[in-house]
């Protein structure tokens, strides 16, 4: 990466300015650009193989959002992603065989939000993310390519995992046994979700699938939610995923790497105000199927992001950044531990859905 010429990158978009690191992401490298207008990244392809038609998926949702919001009379340059083409009129720039990147507008006046989430948060998180769904409801899914084949595929997810261990890469499948018995013993309710799909009683829809909460940017004064990023995974899927993903950091007292797991439970409280916000968008469009399974999402995509954490340190490290030795570890044990406290308050979270949405 230190031999890029980012100057070079830069002309492409026809930008005098510098860049500099920014953002906490575990995916793509982000740069601000210092008159503040651009937001640059380097496309992550080793994960996103076909960078044009990751950025033909983005260009397709935003410029359909883009309409939505100026008929809803929103403000298009900070309600949704705006991609800024090349000198060419592409809508990324190959550096190199490796190296790919894109410009967006910068969304002025925002913050994201990591570990200090407030009732208030989470609430406008979850109307955040339920508009966005909502925005997208009738958005022609055949129209995207899928980025990820079987990206909440979870019962893939575990094979995947069975294979790391069988592979056993790095040889550490040795001493994570207990780790690997929590994921296997736990693999029970993984198609929860995929057989819904699968046999046509839960929808497939236009999804974010990426929806940790520092995929939303806040604005710095009010704190309202006022655009949904990281559309790199946005494709057909369903609700539950980016209902129950969002709560996986959401509603956890604690970091996703956090290795003091006494620190690590499961906030109801915090699982309320997300669930008012979505539902408050999403409660009319949702089907019956959707709603029942609300309460059991956040266990899903925990479980299943645990595994993929684990499955990652199997494999040495491939897929995920980590900043220290056995990050994917500490994740991954992080995680686990949530799907344990969610299995005990199962029943008041669908206390709160039945709440929340009268059937
Ligand atoms: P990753 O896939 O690596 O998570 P993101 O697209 O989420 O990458 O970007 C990383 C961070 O960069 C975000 O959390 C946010 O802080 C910042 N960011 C990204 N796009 C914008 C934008 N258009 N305006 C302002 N900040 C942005
Ligand atoms: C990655 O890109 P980022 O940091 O928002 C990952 C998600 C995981 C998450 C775990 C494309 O999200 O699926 O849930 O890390 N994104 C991709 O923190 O794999
Ligand atoms: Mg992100």
């Amino acid at each position: 990466m230190n031999s890029i010429n980012l100057d070079e990158v830069l002309r492409q978009f026809n930008i005098q300015y510098s860049a500099e690191r920014y953002g906490n992401g575990h995916i793509n490298d982000t740069y601000l650009i210092q008159s503040d207008e651009y937001i640059l990244q380097r496309i992550n392809t080793s994960i996103f193989k076909n960078p044009y038609e990751l950025m033909e998926n983005i260009e397709r949702v935003t410029d359909f959002l883009r309409k939505k919001i100026i008929n809803n009379g929103g403000d298009p340059d900070r309600e949704t992603l705006t991609v800024i083409k090349t000198v060419d009129g592409k809508n990324c720039y190959q550096y190199d065989a490796h190296n790919y990147f894109r410009m967006y507008k910068f969304v002025t006046d925002t913050v994201t939000v990591e570990n200090e989430k407030t009732n208030q948060i989470l609430l406008n998180a979850g109307v955040g993310f339920g508009r966005f769904q909502k925005l997208l409801a009738d958005f022609p899914a055949a129209q995207l390519h899928e980025t990820i084949a079987d990206f909440h595929h979870t019962p893939k997810r575990v094979e995947a995992l069975k294979k790391a261990v069988e592979t056993d890469a790095a040889g550490r499948a040795g001493g994570v046994k207990r780790e690997i018995d929590f994921a296997l013993s736990h693999a029970g309710f993984a198609d929860v979700v995929v057989k819904g799909l699968e046999d046509g009683s839960i929808p497939t829809r236009v999804t974010h699938n990426d929806t940790k909460i520092n995929n939303i940017l806040f604005d710095k004064t009010t704190m309202e939610a006022v655009c949904v990023i990281d559309l790199d995974t946005v494709m057909p899927g369903s609700v539950l995923y980016d209902f129950g993903d969002a709560l996986r950091m959401g509603a956890s007292a604690a970091a996703e790497d956090e290795t003091d797991l006494g620190k690590v439970w499961f906030s109801e409280e915090a699982f309320q105000y997300f669930a008012q916000g979505y539902c408050q968008e999403m409660g009319e469009t949702l089907a019956a199927s959707e709603i029942n399974l609300l309460y059991i999402a956040p266990k899903l995509l925990t479980y299943e992001c645990g595994i993929r954490f684990l499955t990652d340190y199997l494999n040495g490290d491939t897929y995920f950044k980590i900043h220290r030795e056995s990050h994917n570890l500490d994740r991954a044990r992080n995680q686990f531990q949530l799907v344990a406290d969610i299995e005990k308050k199962e029943e008041a979270l669908k206390g709160i859905i039945d709440s929340l949405i009268k059937k």
